[in-house]
């Protein structure tokens, strides 16, 4: 067993959609023939992940029968059992077919409204039938194109309202799950609410059953909004939202991507990893991402092997970070302090108030201080180039 080779503890997961993903594109059909949950499930055993997440309708296509659906989930269930694989996670498609054009919960048609919500209730019981302790909702469709079609305060009041009546079905129904919102600025509508991670969380705060709910930040979706992934995953950790991640890659200005872990932006992906294991993190580590279009089967493999093997690559650059005497020797120097401020800790009092006011700052004298960013950076970029 090699030293990057994935082990269960990892919590390394795939979504079927992932591996399952044929290649369409908007303007071409798809390259690959499509997998079978049931063949998926051992695929991701055999590049030794630890679970499978899944739409409804990855596995039970939206018009099977009642006697259908139970069949295809008995297999499914017998594909984990025989590989040991887990479903930590589920979700709902509310994107895919036609009568989402509009939107799901945010639709201006209170049947599609109506609709959306049954079919999250379903999926629900699916995903928890399956072991499911995380339920994901990403609002596919829940956008405009043009502005003049609805309100978006009504948009988060139905969103809202929606939310409000999955969390009291979960809670009536004794599950044991936590719901996770994901965040995308744009694609497939040209803008959706609720764009950013930071976004989602001001609006968990406005939920009947907020601790039950948190975020599931994908790095594609904030790059393609030009923002820091790491601060908002921070911003999540720090708030005690950070339910799930959906990692994969994606350059800043581009179309959605979705490539391999680590595949474009390196570094970021490297502060990422050393982040979420700094803090500890115990959730699902959950790729969210596809082959590229020019691959067959052995490439979707090379792709899934990849995502975890970077993963792996990365944590142990973190581990050589944190050994490594001269960063560490810089990061003291630039997080020493001489004490002389310790009465100002521990919030507001009236006392410290007047005696801040009267400190004298010498700020030529503290404005003279070099920070050595430039040799710490450089560090940092050889720990990942290979050469410390
Ligand atoms: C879809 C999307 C992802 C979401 C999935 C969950 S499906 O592929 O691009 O970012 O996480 O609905
Ligand atoms: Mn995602
Ligand atoms: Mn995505």
């Amino acid at each position: 067993m090699g030293m990057y080779d994935p082990k269960p503890e990892d919590r390394f997961t795939f979504g079927l959609w992932t591996v399952g993903n044929a290649g369409r594109d908007p303007f071409g059909e798809p390259v690959r023939a499509p997998i079978s949950p049931v063949e998926i499930v051992h695929l991701l055993a055999g590049v030794g992940a630890y679970g499978v997440n899944l739409h409804d309708n990855d596995l039970v296509p939206i018009n099977a029968t009642p006697v259908e659906r139970d069949r295809i989930v008995a297999d499914f269930k017998q594909a984990l059992q025989e590989t040991g694989l887990v479903v930590p996670m589920a979700t709902t498609n509310l994107f895919t077919d036609p009568v989402f054009k509009e939107g799901a919960f945010t639709s201006n048609d209170p049947k599609v409204r109506a609709y959306a919500l049954q079919k999250t209730l379903r999926s629900i019981d699916l995903g928890v039938e399956l072991g499911a302790k995380v339920y994901v909702f990403w609002g596919g469709r829940e956008g405009v194109e043009t502005d003049s079609s609805k309100s978006p305060v009504d948009a988060l009041k139905r969103m809202r309202d929606a939310l409000n009546f999955c969390c009291e079905y979960a809670l009536d129904q004794g599950y044991d799950l936590r719901f996770a919102l994901e965040a995308k600025p744009n694609e497939p509508r040209s803008d959706l609410y609720l764009p950013t991670t930071g976004a989602m969380l001001g609006f968990i705060a406005t939920l009947d059953h907020a601790e039950m709910v948190g975020v599931n930040p994908e790095v594609a979706h904030e790059h393609m909004a030009g923002l820091n992934f790491l601060h908002a995953v921070a911003q999540a950790w720090d708030s005690g939202k950070l339910f799930h991640i959906d990692l994969n890659d994606q350059m800043f200005g581009r179309y959605d991507q979705d490539f391999r872990f680590g595949a474009a932006m390196i570094k970021q992906a490297f502060y990422l990893v050393k982040f979420l294991e700094d803090v500890g993190y115990q959730g699902s580590l959950h790729f969210d991402a596809h082959a590229y279009r020019t691959e067959g089967p052995e490439g979707v493999k090379d792709f899934a092997r990849g995502c975890m093997r970077t993963y792996l690559i990365l944590k142990e650059k973190a581990a050589r970070f944190k050994a490594d005497p001269e960063i560490q020797a810089l990061l003291a120097e630039i997080h020493a302090e001489d004490g002389s401020l310790g009465w100002l800790a521990g919030g507001y009092s009236a006392e410290k108030a007047r005696q801040l006011k009267d400190q004298a700052f010498d700020r030529t004298a503290i404005a003279q201080r070099d920070w050595r960013y430039e040799r710490l950076d450089q560090l940092t970029v050889e720990v990942l180039l290979g050469v410390r």
